[in-house]
């Protein structure tokens, strides 16, 4: 097994000013794109939409995620010190069989917590993938017509830990943490969608620029999970050679990644729940059946990115199946 390199530090990224007004995507913005793999686009969604569901969000965390038998912590929304160092009890194991088989419903590691399960939920689908300001961006990058969104893949929730020193503080950044990976299934477009305000170095989402064209040439496909020879040393180089960058945003800010872009959540050294919802983008093609792709060992039943039947073989144009505005 090759090991993976340390990862540079974070950045705080700084949006250029591309979009224009009455245009969903500007030339400028397909262009950056192209050329970083993200599209950071900010005051996407609807406030009262946003609030909405991280008030329902709440409820399900507190409903499904209780405290660890004899610990003494509780989570209290109203008080910002309790969502320190969280210590839930164990979850429920995945299911070994059916349509939620291999990954647990809700899976909490740490101070992460993702709530798979809800992800089908209809003010989810209706605030992220069926918002019609996120399908119209997803469209004109990806393709006109767009797989049906069935689910995102949930709601990811980072939690702060203890208060720090400034010793610790700077050691956790000289550590840097970071988990940078390419997603599997099926890589077209994904997006990750805040609901509520990501100040820096609060678990905001992390990309390495330009890793998608470095990744994209590291699969024998276009979209499909197709790793070839050259996969981890195309991941070592990223991580060595790329600078990562975080998004810092407010409630309701959208970033657009390249499937193949490398990413990771982000440092998470400050005092706030980062609260996001993901999801994925496929074109409309005939795919799979849940059997295949357990048969290949790629059952992901959160995520709406069901494997191609006939994918394309990566070629030196990785564009060529997607729209990029024209
Ligand atoms: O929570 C995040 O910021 C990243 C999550 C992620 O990359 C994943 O679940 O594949
Ligand atoms: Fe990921």
């Amino acid at each position: 097994m090759s090991e993976r390199p340390v990862s540079r530090l974070s950045t705080l990224f700084k949006p250029p000013e591309l979009a224009e007004k009455g245009v969903s995507v500007s030339n400028a913005e397909i262009e950056f794109f192209t050329e970083n793999g993200f599209l950071f686009k900010r005051n996407l969604i609807d406030s009262d939409a946003s609030a909405d569901a991280l008030d329902r969000a709440w409820r399900s965390l507190l409903d499904s995620v209780p405290p660890a038998d004899g610990s003494a912590w509780v989570l209290i929304r109203d008080d910002p010190d309790s969502w320190r160092s969280p210590q839930w009890s164990e979850l429920p194991p995945a299911d070994t069989s059916g349509p939620f088989e291999g990954r647990q419903r809700t899976a909490v590691h740490g101070r992460t917590v993702k709530m798979h399960e809800i992800g089908n939920e209809e003010y989810l689908l209706d605030l992220v993938p069926n918002n019609p300001k996120i399908r119209e961006i997803a469209r004109a990058l990806l393709a006109d017509r767009l797989k049906l969104s069935e689910r995102t893949r949930g709601v990811y929730a980072l939690f702060p830990t203890k208060q720090l020193s400034t010793e610790e503080i700077q050691k956790r950044i000289n550590g840097v943490s970071l988990g940078p990976h390419t997603d599997r299934v099926c890589q077209q477009l994904n997006v990750c969608a805040y609901l509520d305000d990501v100040p820096p170095r609060s678990g905001g989402f992390t990309v390495y620029p330009g890793s998608h064209r470095i990744m994209f040439q590291a699969h024998r496909y276009e979209a499909n999970w197709s790793p070839s020879d050259s996969f981890n040393d195309a991941m070592r180089e990223v991580v060595s050679t790329i600078t990562p960058v975080e998004f810092v945003g407010k409630q309701g800010d959208v970033v657009f990644w390249h499937g193949r872009t490398v990413h990771s959540a982000g440092i998470h050294i400050g005092d706030t729940i980062r609260w996001a919802v993901f999801a994925d983008f496929t074109e409309d093609r005939e795919i799979l059946d849940a059997d295949a792709h357990r048969a290949l060992g790629l059952y992901e039943w959160f995520k709406d990115a069901k494997l191609f039947r006939n994918d394309v073989e990566v070629s030196d144009d990785m564009w060529r199946s997607w729209r990029l505005g024209r």
